[in-house]
């Protein structure tokens, strides 16, 4: 057989998705949304958390739907953000998750770093640094006293796998952004977490995109209406590898890419890791990819810089902002009438307002803050696309590459202004789309785990499918 279907559940930081994927390599790659509901943060009296359970239950109702439609699928796969886990206690989960974006870990930071500089964990896991990296959370977890109630640690996807399954599992991808794992080697770093006070017992086995994780419990098959054994499958749970798989490049080492959505994930995909001097101060990550290639990236602020504006704007203004209507406002600002700012700056990682904070940014920096709303979305646009072209030049300077193009995959290479304006200041042509890579590359690792590509196909050539089926929009740099 050269192909069929799959099931994708794609959750991201504001939405999850699941999708019936079509597949056949000589020409056919498809997606049909059964599902989408909102995901965020809910503050509880112990902080910010993930509503786990209600997007299991939203994920279960979407499967479902997908079995009704399409009768055939042969696997479910799953991806969500990256570094937050589940504690688990035998079978039961022990509270819902916390968010990465909760203020906890500025004490775990100073914990680890006084045992291990950050110049020691990169040498060991080859990631840049973010406070909300799993190592510095289970830190604070273990100060918290909870992590001594757990038996287990299951990552975002990996719980939802658990649920669906009983197999409890780690993919290798998403369990590489956790810091606990060997750049060198891929495997989990036993020693760091024994001198951390971490029980190694409690990580599961890794397994690779591709591996079955295990087939629907009974329960799960009833409720979501499959007519036989379905296996899930693991995919690059983690949304930026999915993603990454999804990049039309014909080239990689020729190429850069930024996932952008929540975040800007900006980057090369590389053969081997960089783990420099350079690489360290410039703070570039070396994640783990499908196949053992390597996300060489560094994490940009991304479409957060917006969203969250306009959430606060709508806060004070008590009506609904229309983001394309922003957007084309923002487009008749000139450019130079705004001042870029630092996408970069960790004030803008908490939630709040965002508006008042860029505006102190300003201040500080003695520039002139931008007047009205569009010219405040103009400015973090410009923003955004200079913090992405500087991360592409860096990114190649790192790796001694020389770029010709840069694909920008997921929501913001709908973002025309954005598209535009990081070809002119990154001087590259900017490929955008697809939109849906994340879910594309689960589902197209799925596929190749059924065997539709044939025995042993390469990225390059589920990539090829993507460009043929996917054909993205060009920007050419101007001025
Ligand atoms: C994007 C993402 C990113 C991580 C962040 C936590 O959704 O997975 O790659 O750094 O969320």
């Amino acid at each position: 057989m050269s192909g069929g279907a799959v099931a994708a559940v794609d959750l991201g930081a504001t939405s999850g998705r699941v999708m019936i994927g079509r597949v056949d390599p000589r020409g056919t790659l498809a997606l049909e949304q059964v599902a989408r509901f909102p995901n965020g943060p809910i503050r509880l009296a112990s902080g910010l958390h993930w509503d786990l359970t209600g997007l299991y239950a939203h994920a279960l109702r979407g499967l479902a739907e997908a079995f009704r439609a399409e009768p055939t699928i042969a696997s479910i796969g799953i991806d969500s953000w990256a570094v937050d886990y589940a504690l688990m206690r035998g079978d039961r989960m022990l509270g819902e998750p916390f968010h990465y974006r909760d203020e906890r870990n500025e004490r775990a930071v100073e914990t680890v770093h006084a045992k291990h500089p950050f110049d020691d964990l990169y040498a060991r896991n080859g990631l840049q640094f973010l406070p909300f990296n799993t190592v510095y959370q289970l830190v604070a977890e273990r100060d918290s006293g909870c992590l001594a109630l757990a038996d287990r640690i299951l990552l975002v996807p990996d719980a939802l796998a658990f649920q669906l399954t009983g197999a409890p599992v780690a993919e290798r991808t998403n369990a590489s952004t956790t810091g606990l794992v060997r750049v060198a080697d891929g495997t989990w770093d036993t020693e760091l977490m024994a001198a951390l006070g971490l029980d190694a017992g409690q990580f599961p086995s890794l397994v690779e995109p591709g591996d079955v994780i295990g087939e629907l419990r009974p329960t799960v098959r009833d409720e979501v209406g499959a007519s036989r054994g379905i296996e899930v499958v693991a995919v690059g749970s983690h949304d930026t590898a999915s993603a990454v798989v999804a990049v039309p490049m014909a080239d990689p080492s020729t190429s850069a890419y930024i996932s952008c959505g929540t975040w800007g994930l900006v980057g090369l995909e590389l053969p081997a890791p960089v783990t420099t001097d350079a690489a360290r101060e410039a703070n570039f990550t070396n994640e783990g990819g499908v196949d053992g290639r390597v996300r060489f990236l560094h994490n940009v602020m991304g479409l957060w810089l917006l969203s969250e504006s306009v959430r606060q704007w709508e806060r004070e203004t008590g009506q609904s902002l229309d983001l394309p209507t922003l957007l084309a406002d923002a487009s008749e600002v000139p450019a130079d009438s705004v001042a870029v700012f630092d996408a970069n700056d960790p004030r803008f990682l908490a939630p709040g307002n965002l508006p008042g904070r860029v505006a102190q940014w300003y201040r500080e920096h003695g520039l002139p803050v931008p007047g009205n709303r569009a010219a405040f979305t103009r400015a973090i646009v410009e923003s955004l696309a200079e913090a992405f072209a500087e991360a592409v030049r860096t990114a190649a300077s790192l790796a001694e590459r020389s770029l010709e193009a840069i694909h920008i995959v997921g929501g913001g290479s709908l973002n025309q202004l954005l598209c535009q304006r990081t070809a002119d200041r990154s001087g590259l042509p900017v490929l955008a789309g697809p939109v849906e890579a994340t879910a594309l590359g689960n589902v197209l690792v799925q596929a190749r785990a059924q065997g539709w590509f044939g025995e042993d196909a390469s990225l390059e050539s589920m990539r090829d499918l993507v460009a043929r089926t996917h054909a993205p929009r060009r920007y050419e740099p101007r001025g």
